[in-house]
């Protein structure tokens, strides 16, 4: 049987089962934007007039994350600028890069665009020539580069695009492991101290089934090519179990996400956050480090002999 969508009189597109709720196109990227609106709201993610880093990567989900971002940049006086890492990738990188680049310029947002070949002499496929576990290094040379970009030219805060399923996985994960730490950082929203900038993850209560269907209905281009050195086997079963349990009951996702942001994190981060307070500057580049060199100089010292801490202010 053919049916409305709840709030007007088009064909539904899509039927949210958590929510209970036909919609059609239009009223579904409204009801995406408006969740959103509620994260940024609920958890007091941004301030007004703050001055808002956005991580875009060209995949779906920092894509939608610009998108949003930028229509209610008005709404709640935000500035934001865009930042992509190119890392030399040969078979990812320029695709990325490439998609990045088209959505700043058709929003008309300022951005960022850094080389870690050209900026620091090596790139994630020297790193995967000679090590194994090259996604944890990569992880490190992001949240390094972000990071570190974000101190210099001054931003309140860094954006990343990190959906519903991907925080579930981690805390998910961090359960399992007993990992007290990953849980403390499965969060909307982590918050800095001194040269470590505040994170927020406006999409953490967005699912990815729906991430992708606001950039479909709203025609927004992303690349779908798999990272080569991507190894997602055990995420994947986790989230699958994930899923499972949502097909038994729709809102477990929400139920779940609710009780580890307001809940179990918040109690675990504040027994955690004396960690923290030991961090120091590394010797090497000045920016925070748990021991005498941060991992990121450890990573450049071993790929490049010749590496030196670059500052990455922008000149205006
Ligand atoms: S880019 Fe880097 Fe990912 Fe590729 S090497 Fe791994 S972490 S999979 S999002
Ligand atoms: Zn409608
Ligand atoms: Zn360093």
């Amino acid at each position: 049987m053919p049916s409305k969508c709840r709030f007007c009189d088009k064909q539904a597109a899509v039927y949210l089962r958590y929510a209970n709720l036909r919609l059609c196109k239009d009223h579904f990227v409204n009801f995406i934007e408006n969740r959103v609106k509620g994260t940024i709201e609920k958890y007091k993610l941004t301030n007004r007039g703050d001055r808002i880093l956005v991580a875009v990567s060209g995949g779906k989900d920092s894509v939608v994350l610009l998108d949003i971002l930028y229509r209610l940049s008005e709404v709640y006086d935000l500035d934001i600028h865009g930042l992509t890492i190119d890392l030399g990738i040969h078979s990812y990188s320029p695709a990325y890069v490439k998609v990045a680049n088209e959505h700043y310029k058709r929003l008309g947002v300022e951005h960022t665009i850094i080389k870690v070949g050209e900026t620091y002499g090596f790139t994630v496929d020297d790193l995967a020539a000679r090590w194994r576990r090259v996604c944890s290094l990569c992880g490190t040379i992001k949240r390094y580069i972000i990071n570190r970009f974000a101190v210099e030219n001054g931003f309140d805060s860094i954006a990343t695009g990190h959906n519903l399923e991907d925080l579930l996985y981690q805390g998910f994960s961090s359960i399992v492991l007993g990992d007290l730490e990953g849980l403390a950082k499965v969060s909307p929203k982590l918050e800095g101290k001194d040269k470590l900038i505040t994170r927020i993850r406006p999409l953490a209560e967005t699912r990815e089934k729906d991430i992708l269907l606001y950039a479909m209905f709203k025609n927004l281009k992303f690349v779908k090519v798999e990272c080569p050195y991507a190894r997602g086997a055990r995420s994947l079963r986790l989230k699958h179990i994930l899923n499972m349990l949502e097909e038994e009951s729709p809102s477990s996702k929400f139920a779940f996400s609710n009780s580890i942001y307001k809940k179990l994190g918040p109690i675990v981060s504040s027994f955690i956050s004396k960690e923290n307070e030991e961090l120091r500057s590394c010797s090497v580049c000045g920016m925070p480090s748990r021991g005498v060199t941060c991992s990121f100089c450890k990573i450049a010292l071993k790929a490049n002999p010749d590496y030196k801490p670059k500052s990455l202010k922008l000149r205006l």
